[in-house]
């Protein structure tokens, strides 16, 4: 009976090994996407929730992950997001050129209870216009909305800079994953349809160096139908790493 049972999840693993190779197979974008903020504010475990729906309670700080990934089908393409992870380097304001270098997304995190945390979002902003390429679509996210008792951040700040800044806004918990796929999944839109719509304008001749990348913030983005997406069979088969 049990080998019987064994046999049928072998083959339904083996299946589903199948539809991961052939997802993978049919990439068409890579999406590198940088994540940055201070340190603690929850980077790691939103970066972990997101590629592997995990929560680790007793996370270290990061050491030697660099990115993960997670693959999804949108608009009748297969997207590969490639999220970096700073590996601590922002405890020492150290993060280097490199790692923003070919990112088309940025996510710039600060914990919702800790205010120096948001206060010192103005500079990381700063530190992408510095480094990263000017068309970078960022993302504002105020971290651990669980915590409500303990909030220090009123949401109407968040948003007012985040509009001032022409940034997409969102609050999350990496502990209970709300908002979390909503969050990325609506950068990666944006970076699609920015990219779309400079191919159309490379197709149309309209491209001649001087682009206007203030056309790629602000823009109206349609919010992604759970039928439009799916996730990567690897990440759902990956057991917790921690
Ligand atoms: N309550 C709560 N705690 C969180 C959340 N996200 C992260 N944490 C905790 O905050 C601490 C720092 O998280 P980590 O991802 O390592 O932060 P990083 O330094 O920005 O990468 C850890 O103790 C996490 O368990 C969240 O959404 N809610
Ligand atoms: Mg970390």
């Amino acid at each position: 009976m049990n080998a019987e049972m064994n046999g049928v999840d072998e083959a339904r693993r083996s299946n589903q090994l199948q539809n991961i190779n052939s997802l993978e197979e049919k990439i068409d974008y890579v999406f590198k996407i940088v994540v940055i903020g201070d340190s603690a504010v929850g980077k790691t475990q939103l970066l972990s929730r997101f590629a592997k729906n995990e929560f680790c309670f007793d996370s270290k700080s990061t050491i030697g992950v660099e990115f993960q990934t997670r693959t999804v089908a949108m608009k009748g393409k297969v997207i590969k997001a490639q999220i970096w992870d700073t590996a601590g380097q922002e405890r020492y304001r150290a993060v280097t050129s490199a790692y923003y270098r070919g990112a088309l997304g940025a996510i710039i995190v600060y914990d919702i209870t800790k205010r120096p945390s948001f206060d010192h979002v103005a500079r990381w902003v700063e530190e992408l216009r510095v480094h990263a390429d000017n068309s970078i679509v960022m993302t504002l996210i105020g971290n651990k909305s669980d915590l409500v008792d303990k909030k220090a951040v009123p949401t109407e700040d968040a948003v007012e800079f985040a509009e001032d800044q022409g940034l997409l806004f969102f609050e999350t918990s990496a502990f209970s994953g709300a908002n979390v796929d909503m969050a990325f999944l609506k950068l990666l839109e944006e970076i699609y349809n920015a990219i779309s719509k400079k191919s159309l304008e490379i197709s149309n001749g309209k491209l001649n160096g001087s682009t206007d990348h203030s056309s790629l913030k602000g823009s109206k983005i349609d919010v992604i139908s759970g039928a439009d997406m799916e996730i990567s069979e690897i990440k759902k088969l990956s057991a917790c790493s921690c």
